[in-house]
């Protein structure tokens, strides 16, 4: 079901206070993902993925410029998200499975810089939100 506007309220209002800070927070639930879930390394074996790395950094900036514009398109995921659905199902064939795990990562550290913001309401809200980001880009998967 498509985000309501209280929901949509909750995501915008949290991504406004990030701004420019996102890449640093997808950078560090990388590394959570990274070392909770060590299978999702076999992804990126061209990258050094020790905690601190400047290509992980890199990485997590490129995947916060994909929610940004996930954040600014939340009437059309499918088509803003198209090219890098693709990409994860065509090309990297990254299992579904991977992007709950990033999810869940990216969902603690929110809570861990944001703690006054996240109420449960921001919790479900911004789990939907992942979650849609998420079906936009395994939607191609087989
Ligand atoms: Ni993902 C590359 C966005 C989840 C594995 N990924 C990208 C790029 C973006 C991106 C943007 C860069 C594309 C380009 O250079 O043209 N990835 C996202 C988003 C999510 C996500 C928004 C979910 C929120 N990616 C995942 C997951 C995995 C994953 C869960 C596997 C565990 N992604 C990759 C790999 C690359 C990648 C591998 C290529 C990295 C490289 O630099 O070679």
């Amino acid at each position: 079901m498509a985000l309501s506007e209280t929901e949509r309220w909750m995501v915008h209002a949290l991504w406004k206070k990030i701004g420019s800070n996102l890449g640093i927070y997808v950078t560090e639930a990388l590394e959570r993902t990274f070392l909770a879930f060590p299978s999702t390394k076999t992804y990126f074996p061209h990258l050094n993925l020790s905690p601190g790395s400047t290509q992980v950094k890199t990485h997590g900036q490129k995947v916060a410029d994909a929610l940004n514009l996930a954040a600014d398109h939340l009437d059309d995921l499918p088509g803003a998200l198209s090219a890098l659905s693709d990409l994860h199902a065509h090309k990297l064939r990254v299992d579904p499975a991977n992007f709950q795990f990033l999810s869940h990562c990216l969902l603690v550290t929110l809570a861990r810089h944001y703690p006054g913001d996240f109420s449960p309401a921001m919790q479900a809200s911004l789990d939907k939100f992942l979650g849609h980001v998420t079906s936009a880009l395994t939607s191609k998967c087989r």
